[in-house]
């Protein structure tokens, strides 16, 4: 039995190969960060390292995430490569009793930091888990090419995007029916983006980055993996319609996006309908 055999660490693994597959993540492009459960630590001790990392200050700070644990991917490692390679390409962070460093316990064995959007993701993870009274344990950033098309046509408004992305495949207002979040254009990797981000996580479980991709969040591989591919897959086609070069003729209607909403017993955003 190895680190990478536990179950969760193959769910990870295989969801960075998921994503890679998906043509999400040219070169270093996205990271992926998991809060372990109490008893995942557990399963865990015997392979970390006898001797942690040294702490290391994030400038942001998440108190509520005080002493928790984190899968994440390294800063500058390869989606493409973590399957072959994941005591290279991951590692697992402790964070500390004030919520604001992490230190590394496991993987990273040729050196190396987690993501250079882990304060992105930890103040993520804060604001999700207080939101889903700890449900929340997956965040996920990638380079979802449609979405990013999207961002250079449409206005950077929270319901210009909810609305095209709901109309855009029946599904969706199922599947997102808070909508989704934009964020400005930013300087990716600092402590503002990260505060940007978390004030769209407040309400929604999506954020768009203008020109650069999504971070979506969820209790699990399945439900986050599947946010992130439903909103690709609806910019998608909107992009496909779209290029048949005669505009969008017909669409779902408000009246239509409410009935799914009721039909399937969620509570669409009604702020973003007409
Ligand atoms: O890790 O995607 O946003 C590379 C990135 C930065
Ligand atoms: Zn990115």
């Amino acid at each position: 039995m190895a680190m990478t055999d536990l179950p969760i660490m193959k769910r990870y693994i295989r969801t960075c190969r998921d994503g890679w597959d998906q043509g999400w993540h040219e070169r270093n492009g996205g990271n992926l960060t998991y809060r372990l459960t109490k008893a995942e630590v557990d399963s865990m001790r015997t392979f970390f390292n006898d001797k942690p990392g040294e702490w290391v200050n994030m400038g942001v700070t998440g108190a509520n995430l005080a002493g928790e644990y984190f899968i994440a991917t390294g800063s500058g490692k390869f989606f493409r490569n973590v399957d072959i390679d994941p005591e290279d390409s991951l590692c697992v962070v402790e964070i500390n009793d004030k919520g604001d460093s992490w230190r590394i316990v496991w993987g990273l064995v040729n050196g190396g930091r987690p993501t250079s959007e882990f304060p992105t993701h930890f103040m993520n993870h804060s604001v999700r888990c207080a939101a889903t009274n700890g449900a929340c344990r997956v965040i996920y950033h990638a380079h979802t090419p449609n979405l990013i098309a999207l961002t250079y046509v449409l206005p950077l408004t929270d319901r210009d995007f909810s609305r095209v992305l709901w109309q855009s495949a029946t599904e969706c207002p199922v599947v997102f029916p808070g909508g989704v979040g934009v964020v400005p254009w930013m300087v990716p990797g600092g402590a503002e983006i990260a505060m940007a981000t978390c004030e769209k996580m407040k309400e929604y479980d999506a954020a768009v980055w203008a020109h650069h991709g999504l971070f979506v969040s969820g209790p699990d591989f399945d439900t986050t993996f599947g946010l992130m591919h439903t909103i690709e897959k609806a910019a998608q086609i909107y992009v496909l319609a779209m290029s048949c070069g005669q505009g969008i003729r017909q669409t779902i209607s408000d009246d239509g996006l409410r009935a799914i909403a009721h039909d399937f017993g969620v509570k669409i955003k009604e702020e973003f309908l007409d």
